[in-house]
């Protein structure tokens, strides 16, 4: 064999993107990483990475060369069994994942979406009316970013009042088991044991309350010819991905509104910008800051060889402040086409739930806008570090009620 010159200039980096030190402040590595090339490897594990713009919406869109269904985090699925049955949707190739796809997006449509607006906004008014007006320090993280999508998510997929402590800390072992199997892969194993079963418990055909997403998931299921255990698997999608996501964008996105008061300004005056603010932290803070392929064959991106069985990395929250792409990419503003960012994913697996998603931070937001005259940092904010999710464990906050 003779030495292999373009693969030989791909740049090495010794990065670990699953450190506590990367996970708590990522920006400077995230730069590091665009500007050592459009492909490099990641040393440590074996694996290439991308992190700007254009490679990750190229990675992202050749769902054919860079499949899913090898699994969407380190482990390789052809290699190591999977610590759970994958997911039929995000760890799925076409044709089935064409499928399954469409028995949710056929429940999930807009007109679904625009009935709950009315009783999503309400709940939020209440919320925040409630808590701005009881004075003092609260925790924007447990008063707020928790307290509101476990009040609408659950009774939205027609869960019990018993149990709901387990939807958190099992999305949390969910998306920590993305990474490699470092402290918090093991830990939320620990942790998210007691809560797999609950789960799974919520996912049986009969279990979820007749006129929730649940009940309607398996019925389409049925209907389009799934067994049992799959319908259940679809409806553990939805309990998988739907709650952490939105804790930490409504967390993240308390936390920008703090940091820049201006900001938090003109989202009072005007209350419709509430959607633009909440897309705007997506974009700024990326709760989910990660995903990977797997390539099926021998391929090439931007002149970097990759083989078959390659596992690339997209940095989808150095995607989103690439200054190739964005102006001031490292400002929040509120104001800025935020469309386009990658934050949802794009193609075939962009998130299914981003309008329910964009719903809940809308509602809460704009409620925020009304409620609230004032949003002060208390203390020290302190970051919950996941290996694929980026969010807050506290917010100290003091609130001046409107
Ligand atoms: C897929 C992010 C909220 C359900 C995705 C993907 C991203 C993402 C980046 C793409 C995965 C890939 O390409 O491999 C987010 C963020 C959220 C959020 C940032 C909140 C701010 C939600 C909610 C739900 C949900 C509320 C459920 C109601 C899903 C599902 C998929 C997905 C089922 C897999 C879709 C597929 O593979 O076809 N999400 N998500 N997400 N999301 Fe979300
Ligand atoms: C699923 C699933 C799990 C975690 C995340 C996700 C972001 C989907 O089970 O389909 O999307």
């Amino acid at each position: 064999m003779t030495a292999q010159p373009a693969t030989a200039a791909v740049p090495e980096l010794d990065l670990d993107p699953f450190s506590d030190e990367f996970l708590t402040t990522p920006y400077p590595a995230h730069e590091q990483m665009r500007e050592t090339g459009p492909v490099f490897r990641l040393e440590r594990y074996g694996v290439w990475g991308v992190a700007r713009y254009d490679e990750v919406s190229r990675v992202l869109a050749a769902h054919e060369t860079f499949v899913s269904s090898r699994g969407v985090g380190i482990s390789d699925f052809a290699k190591e069994k999977p610590w759970r049955p994958p997911s039929l949707l995000l760890e799925a190739d076409p044709p089935h994942h064409t499928k399954a796809r469409h028995v949710v997006t056929q429940i999930m449509t807009p007109k679904l979406l625009r009935s709950l607006k009315d009783g999503f906004q309400q709940r939020a008014d209440e919320l925040i009316a409630r808590v701005a007006s009881r004075g003092g320090e609260i925790d924007g993280v447990a008063d707020l970013a928790e307290a509101y999508p476990l009040e609408v998510f659950p009774d939205f997929i027609g869960l019990p009042k018993d149990g709901r402590e387990n939807l958190l800390p099992y999305g949390s072992m969910v998306f920590n088991t993305f990474g490699p199997r470092n402290s918090h892969f093991e830990r939320a194993l620990e942790r998210g044991a007691k809560a797999q079963g609950w789960i799974m418990e919520q996912c049986r055909p009969g279990a979820p309350a007749p006129d929730g997403l649940g009940a309607k998931i398996h019925a389409a299921a049925a209907d389009a010819g799934y067994s049992a255990e799959d319908q259940a698997k679809l409806l553990r999608s939805f309990l998988s991905a739907g709650v952490d996501t939105t804790v930490h964008g409504i967390g993240n996105a308390l936390q920008c509104l703090a940091d820049n008061p201006e900001q938090f300004a003109a989202l009072r005056k005007d209350p419709s910008l509430a959607r633009a603010a909440f897309e705007e932290t997506v974009r700024y803070s990326s709760p989910v800051q990660t995903f990977f392929r797997t390539t099926s064959k021998d391929t090439e991106l931007s002149g970097v060889p990759l083989p078959e069985g390659s596992k690339v990395l997209m940095f989808l929250a150095a995607a989103n402040r690439d200054p190739r792409r964005w102006e001031n990419p490292e400002r929040f503003d509120i104001r800025r086409k935020a469309a386009g960012h990658v934050g949802f994913g794009f193609g075939v697996h962009a998130c299914l739930g981003q309008m329910l998603a964009r719903l809940e931070g809308e509602c809460f937001l704009s409620a925020l806008a009304r409620n609230v005259a004032g949003i002060e940092l208390a203390g020290e904010p302190v970051q919950q570090l996941n290996n694929t999710l980026r969010g807050l464990d506290s917010l100290p906050l003091r609130l001046t009620a409107a």
